[in-house]
């Protein structure tokens, strides 16, 4: 049992998750910053201030990676630590840190894979209307300039958005994330409309300004749905679920998928939504969908889709007796079969398996190793779902485990471990953990080692 040869093994984070140096030299803040002081909103009041410090420790933590194996690491570009307020003047020291940590990437042998927005949008513009403002847009296509031409000589693999369903679903409809805002079904849907056209404007931006041919994608939520079990009623209601735009669906992923990739927003949800549908140009539709070199999916689980007697079905998401990570998420490893299986039947573009790993209550023991069979357990059936799903032909070129180390997991601060590394808090000591170690063997077997 092989994966391709030219298959990318990565490992990912985010630059609020952690930096830290929230006010290092002209930094910006960021609407997470701000939200995450405000008393209440966060697990323990906990804020990404200092994170993982690795804007300060990058170099020690590339060297980790390094030991790992680690074929290509994805992180965020915080943008208003290269933009303090957004728009117009550029940081060169923020500038700087993306520069530095790009060399050193290469340097150690592993492929920068930049994602230009993860959730940290300038506090500044947020105050000018955020995502609801039409100028919103251009920003991003302006800032997404200023990264492109600074790094594009070194980096070739690009992502616009880290899952605009949460950040817009939770930060803007639930108010759960930064910026905490309830806005009502129009508002949101506006909101989800300009950022699929910062979306496409940056896409442009990065074509045109790319220094050698980039690769270009995003990296929305990619859960699809599982079937409850193999039954051909349950597998008619999955696909069903996925073709037909089943309410989960529709949010998760049409809504989006659709006009990035296809033009047009899906005919269900412009029914659904009705009168809060944003008024569009077909001008506009045409500039949120750009060609795309692969789609981005980030997948933790899936909720099953269980066909009812009337011939509909039903999205179940707790199962009794399930096993559930740290985050009460259920352990669904076919969600990495299904998910970038019906991706690619919808979207017929290469996959690449942008984030997917587990929280854990890891256990250090006295000797100082960080023990974590759950996600050894955890990663080894997911990852035999997805070489099951390439076996079937489905095009996967690349798998980043969510993350690298352990990090400040938004709302939920530092109660959530999802690294590879675990990391002592007050002391920032980095320790690679079993997983880590298992990791390596993947990566150095290409797969081989899953088969048992
Ligand atoms: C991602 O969000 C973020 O990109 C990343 O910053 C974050 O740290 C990481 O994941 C871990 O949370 O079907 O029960 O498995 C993840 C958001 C959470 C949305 C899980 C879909 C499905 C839960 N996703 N959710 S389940």
């Amino acid at each position: 049992m092989h994966f391709p040869k030219d298959f990318v093994w990565g490992a990912a984070s985010a630059a609020y998750q952690v930096e830290g140096a929230a006010q290092e030299g002209d930094k910006g803040l960021s609407v997470w910053d701000t939200f995450s002081r405000e008393p209440g909103k966060t697990w323990q009041g906990e804020t990404g201030a200092v994170a993982c410090d690795h804007y300060h420790r990058y170099k020690e933590d590339v060297t980790l990676m390094k030991g790992i194996g680690l074929q290509a690491y994805r992180f965020s570009v915080s943008w208003p630590r290269v933009m303090p307020a957004g728009t117009g003047a550029v940081s060169a020291q923020g500038l700087d840190f993306y520069d530095r940590l790009t060399d050193e990437l290469l340097a150690a042998g592993i492929e920068p894979w930049v994602t230009l927005f993860h959730w940290d949008y300038p506090h500044d513009l947020y105050l000018r209307g955020g995502w609801l403002n039409p100028e919103s847009p251009r920003w991003f296509a302006d800032y997404s300039e200023v990264i492109v031409k600074k790094l594009s000589d070194r980096v070739t693999n690009w992502m616009t958005l880290n899952e605009p369903q949460c950040f817009i679903g939770l930060g803007h409809d639930q108010g759960c994330h930064a910026p905490g805002l309830k806005l009502n079904r129009a508002e949101s849907l506006l909101a989800a409309h300009h950022v699929m056209l910062a979306h496409g404007l940056s896409v442009q931006v990065i074509r045109a300004h790319a220094s050698r041919p980039a690769r270009v994608g995003w990296a929305p939520v990619g859960m699809a749905g599982v079937p409850a079990s193999d039954s051909p009623e349950d597998l008619a209601a999955l696909h069903q679920h996925v073709f037909r735009v089943g309410k989960g669906f529709l949010w998760n992923n049409a809504w989006w998928g659709d006009p990035v990739v296809l033009g047009h927003y899906p005919e269900i949800g412009l029914r659904t939504f009705g009168n809060d549908v944003p008024k569009f140009t077909e001008a506009e539709m045409r500039t949120i969908k750009q060609p795309l070199d692969f789609y981005g999916a980030n997948i933790y689980g899936s909720p099953l889709i269980k066909a009812t007697p009337d011939g509909g079905y039903v999205e179940q998401t707790y199962h009794e007796g399930f096993p559930q990570t740290h985050s009460y998420w259920e352990v669904t490893p076919e969600s990495l079969y299904w998910g970038p299986k019906l991706l690619h039947e919808r979207y017929k573009l290469p996959i690449v398996v942008t984030e997917n790993g587990m929280s854990n209550a890891d256990w250090v023991s006295l000797d100082g190793q960080v023990h974590d069979p759950q996600r050894i357990d955890l990663l080894h059936r997911y990852l035999l779902q997805l070489h099951r799903a390439m076996a079937e032909g489905v095009d996967v070129r690349g798998y980043f485990h969510w993350s690298i180390m352990d990090n400040y997991e938004w709302a939920d601060g530092y109660k959530q471990r999802f690294g590879l590394i675990h990391v002592d808090y007050p002391t920032q000591k980095r320790t690679p953990k079993d997983s880590a170690r298992w990791y390596t063997e993947v990566i150095r077997s290409n797969g081989a080692c899953l088969q048992r």
